[in-house]
């Protein structure tokens, strides 16, 4: 097995048992490239039990979460099938290992982006607003730039809420995140690389560096606007974009983890 092979099979089982591991960073020093390429590795073994490809998540886009993560580089990750949850739905705690939420806006790409090719906005299809769930699965929640890429970018779940036509700017639409009704982060669209429509360029660009397709169908989350809250079981979690509406979910813990 080669390291690639061995890092990316530790990011597996730690998920899969929700136990957390040790940085990788802390066992020998990782470029980004290894980093992408035992994010490749990880997705392949939930692609290789049956899961399909949905879409790509920019990271680091804003500066709440640089700063939340110390980490201030913008990443790329992977979703799949296996992560996609509908508006209202119950996640269940114990499926996850210090799940944290951030709200987010999705954009659906309407044709695929060739090789090479910078879109437009016309490849996208449709808009919505959406809570992307991060679980880290290391330690305390605690890793270099390198690791997170090698975890996939902490990449766990997304909620999708209502989809719509993108027919306005979207360049500074207020976002809220809330928590049983009461607010938990509250932030601008405009805090997404100046402008969400930018995580497109930065996609199309990121993905083909590190050979990730981008098909028609594929969903980006372009990056969180705020910081992220940690999910406590029985509440319910709201993310509102202003204009686009809201995407939610509540958070159950069927496992009786005491997490
Ligand atoms: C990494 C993922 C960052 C975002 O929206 O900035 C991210 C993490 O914070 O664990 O998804
Ligand atoms: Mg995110």
């Amino acid at each position: 097995m080669t390291v690639i092979d061995d890092f990316a099979a530790r990011l597996d089982e730690a998920a899969r048992t929700r136990t957390p591991c040790a940085q990788l960073s802390a066992e020998r020093d990782i470029s980004l490239e290894d980093a992408y390429a035992v994010q490749r590795a990880l997705v392949e073994l939930r692609l290789g039990r049956g899961e399909r490809d949905f879409g790509v998540k920019l990271g680091f886009t804003s500066r709440a979460k640089a700063v939340q993560m110390g980490v201030d580089d913008v990443i790329v990750g992977r979703l799949t099938s296996g992560m996609v949850f509908a508006d209202g739905d119950e996640l269940d705690l114990a499926a996850f290992v210090h799940p944290r939420a951030e709200p987010e806006v999705a954009f659906r790409l309407g044709r695929d982006i060739a090789e090479g090719e910078i879109p437009g906005t016309e490849a996208v299809e449709a808009v919505a607003p959406a809570i992307e769930v991060i679980d880290s699965r290391y330690r305390d929640f605690r890793f270099s730039l390198a690791d997170v890429v090698a975890d996939n970018t902490s990449a766990a779940a997304v909620v999708l809420g209502p989809w719509r036509r993108l027919d306005a700017d979207l360049g500074n639409r207020g976002v809220l995140l809330e928590v049983d009704g009461r607010l938990a982060g509250a932030g601008s669209t405009a805090a997404i690389l100046g402008d969400p429509l930018r995580a497109l360029t930065a996609a199309a660009r990121m993905a083909h560096q590190h050979g990730i397709p981008l098909p028609a169908g594929t969903v980006l989350l372009a990056g969180a606007a705020t910081a992220a809250v940690a999910l406590q079981a029985g509440t319910q979690v709201c993310a509102t974009v202003s204009g686009l509406g809201r995407a939610r979910f509540s958070v159950t813990d069927q496992g009786g983890s005491d997490d």
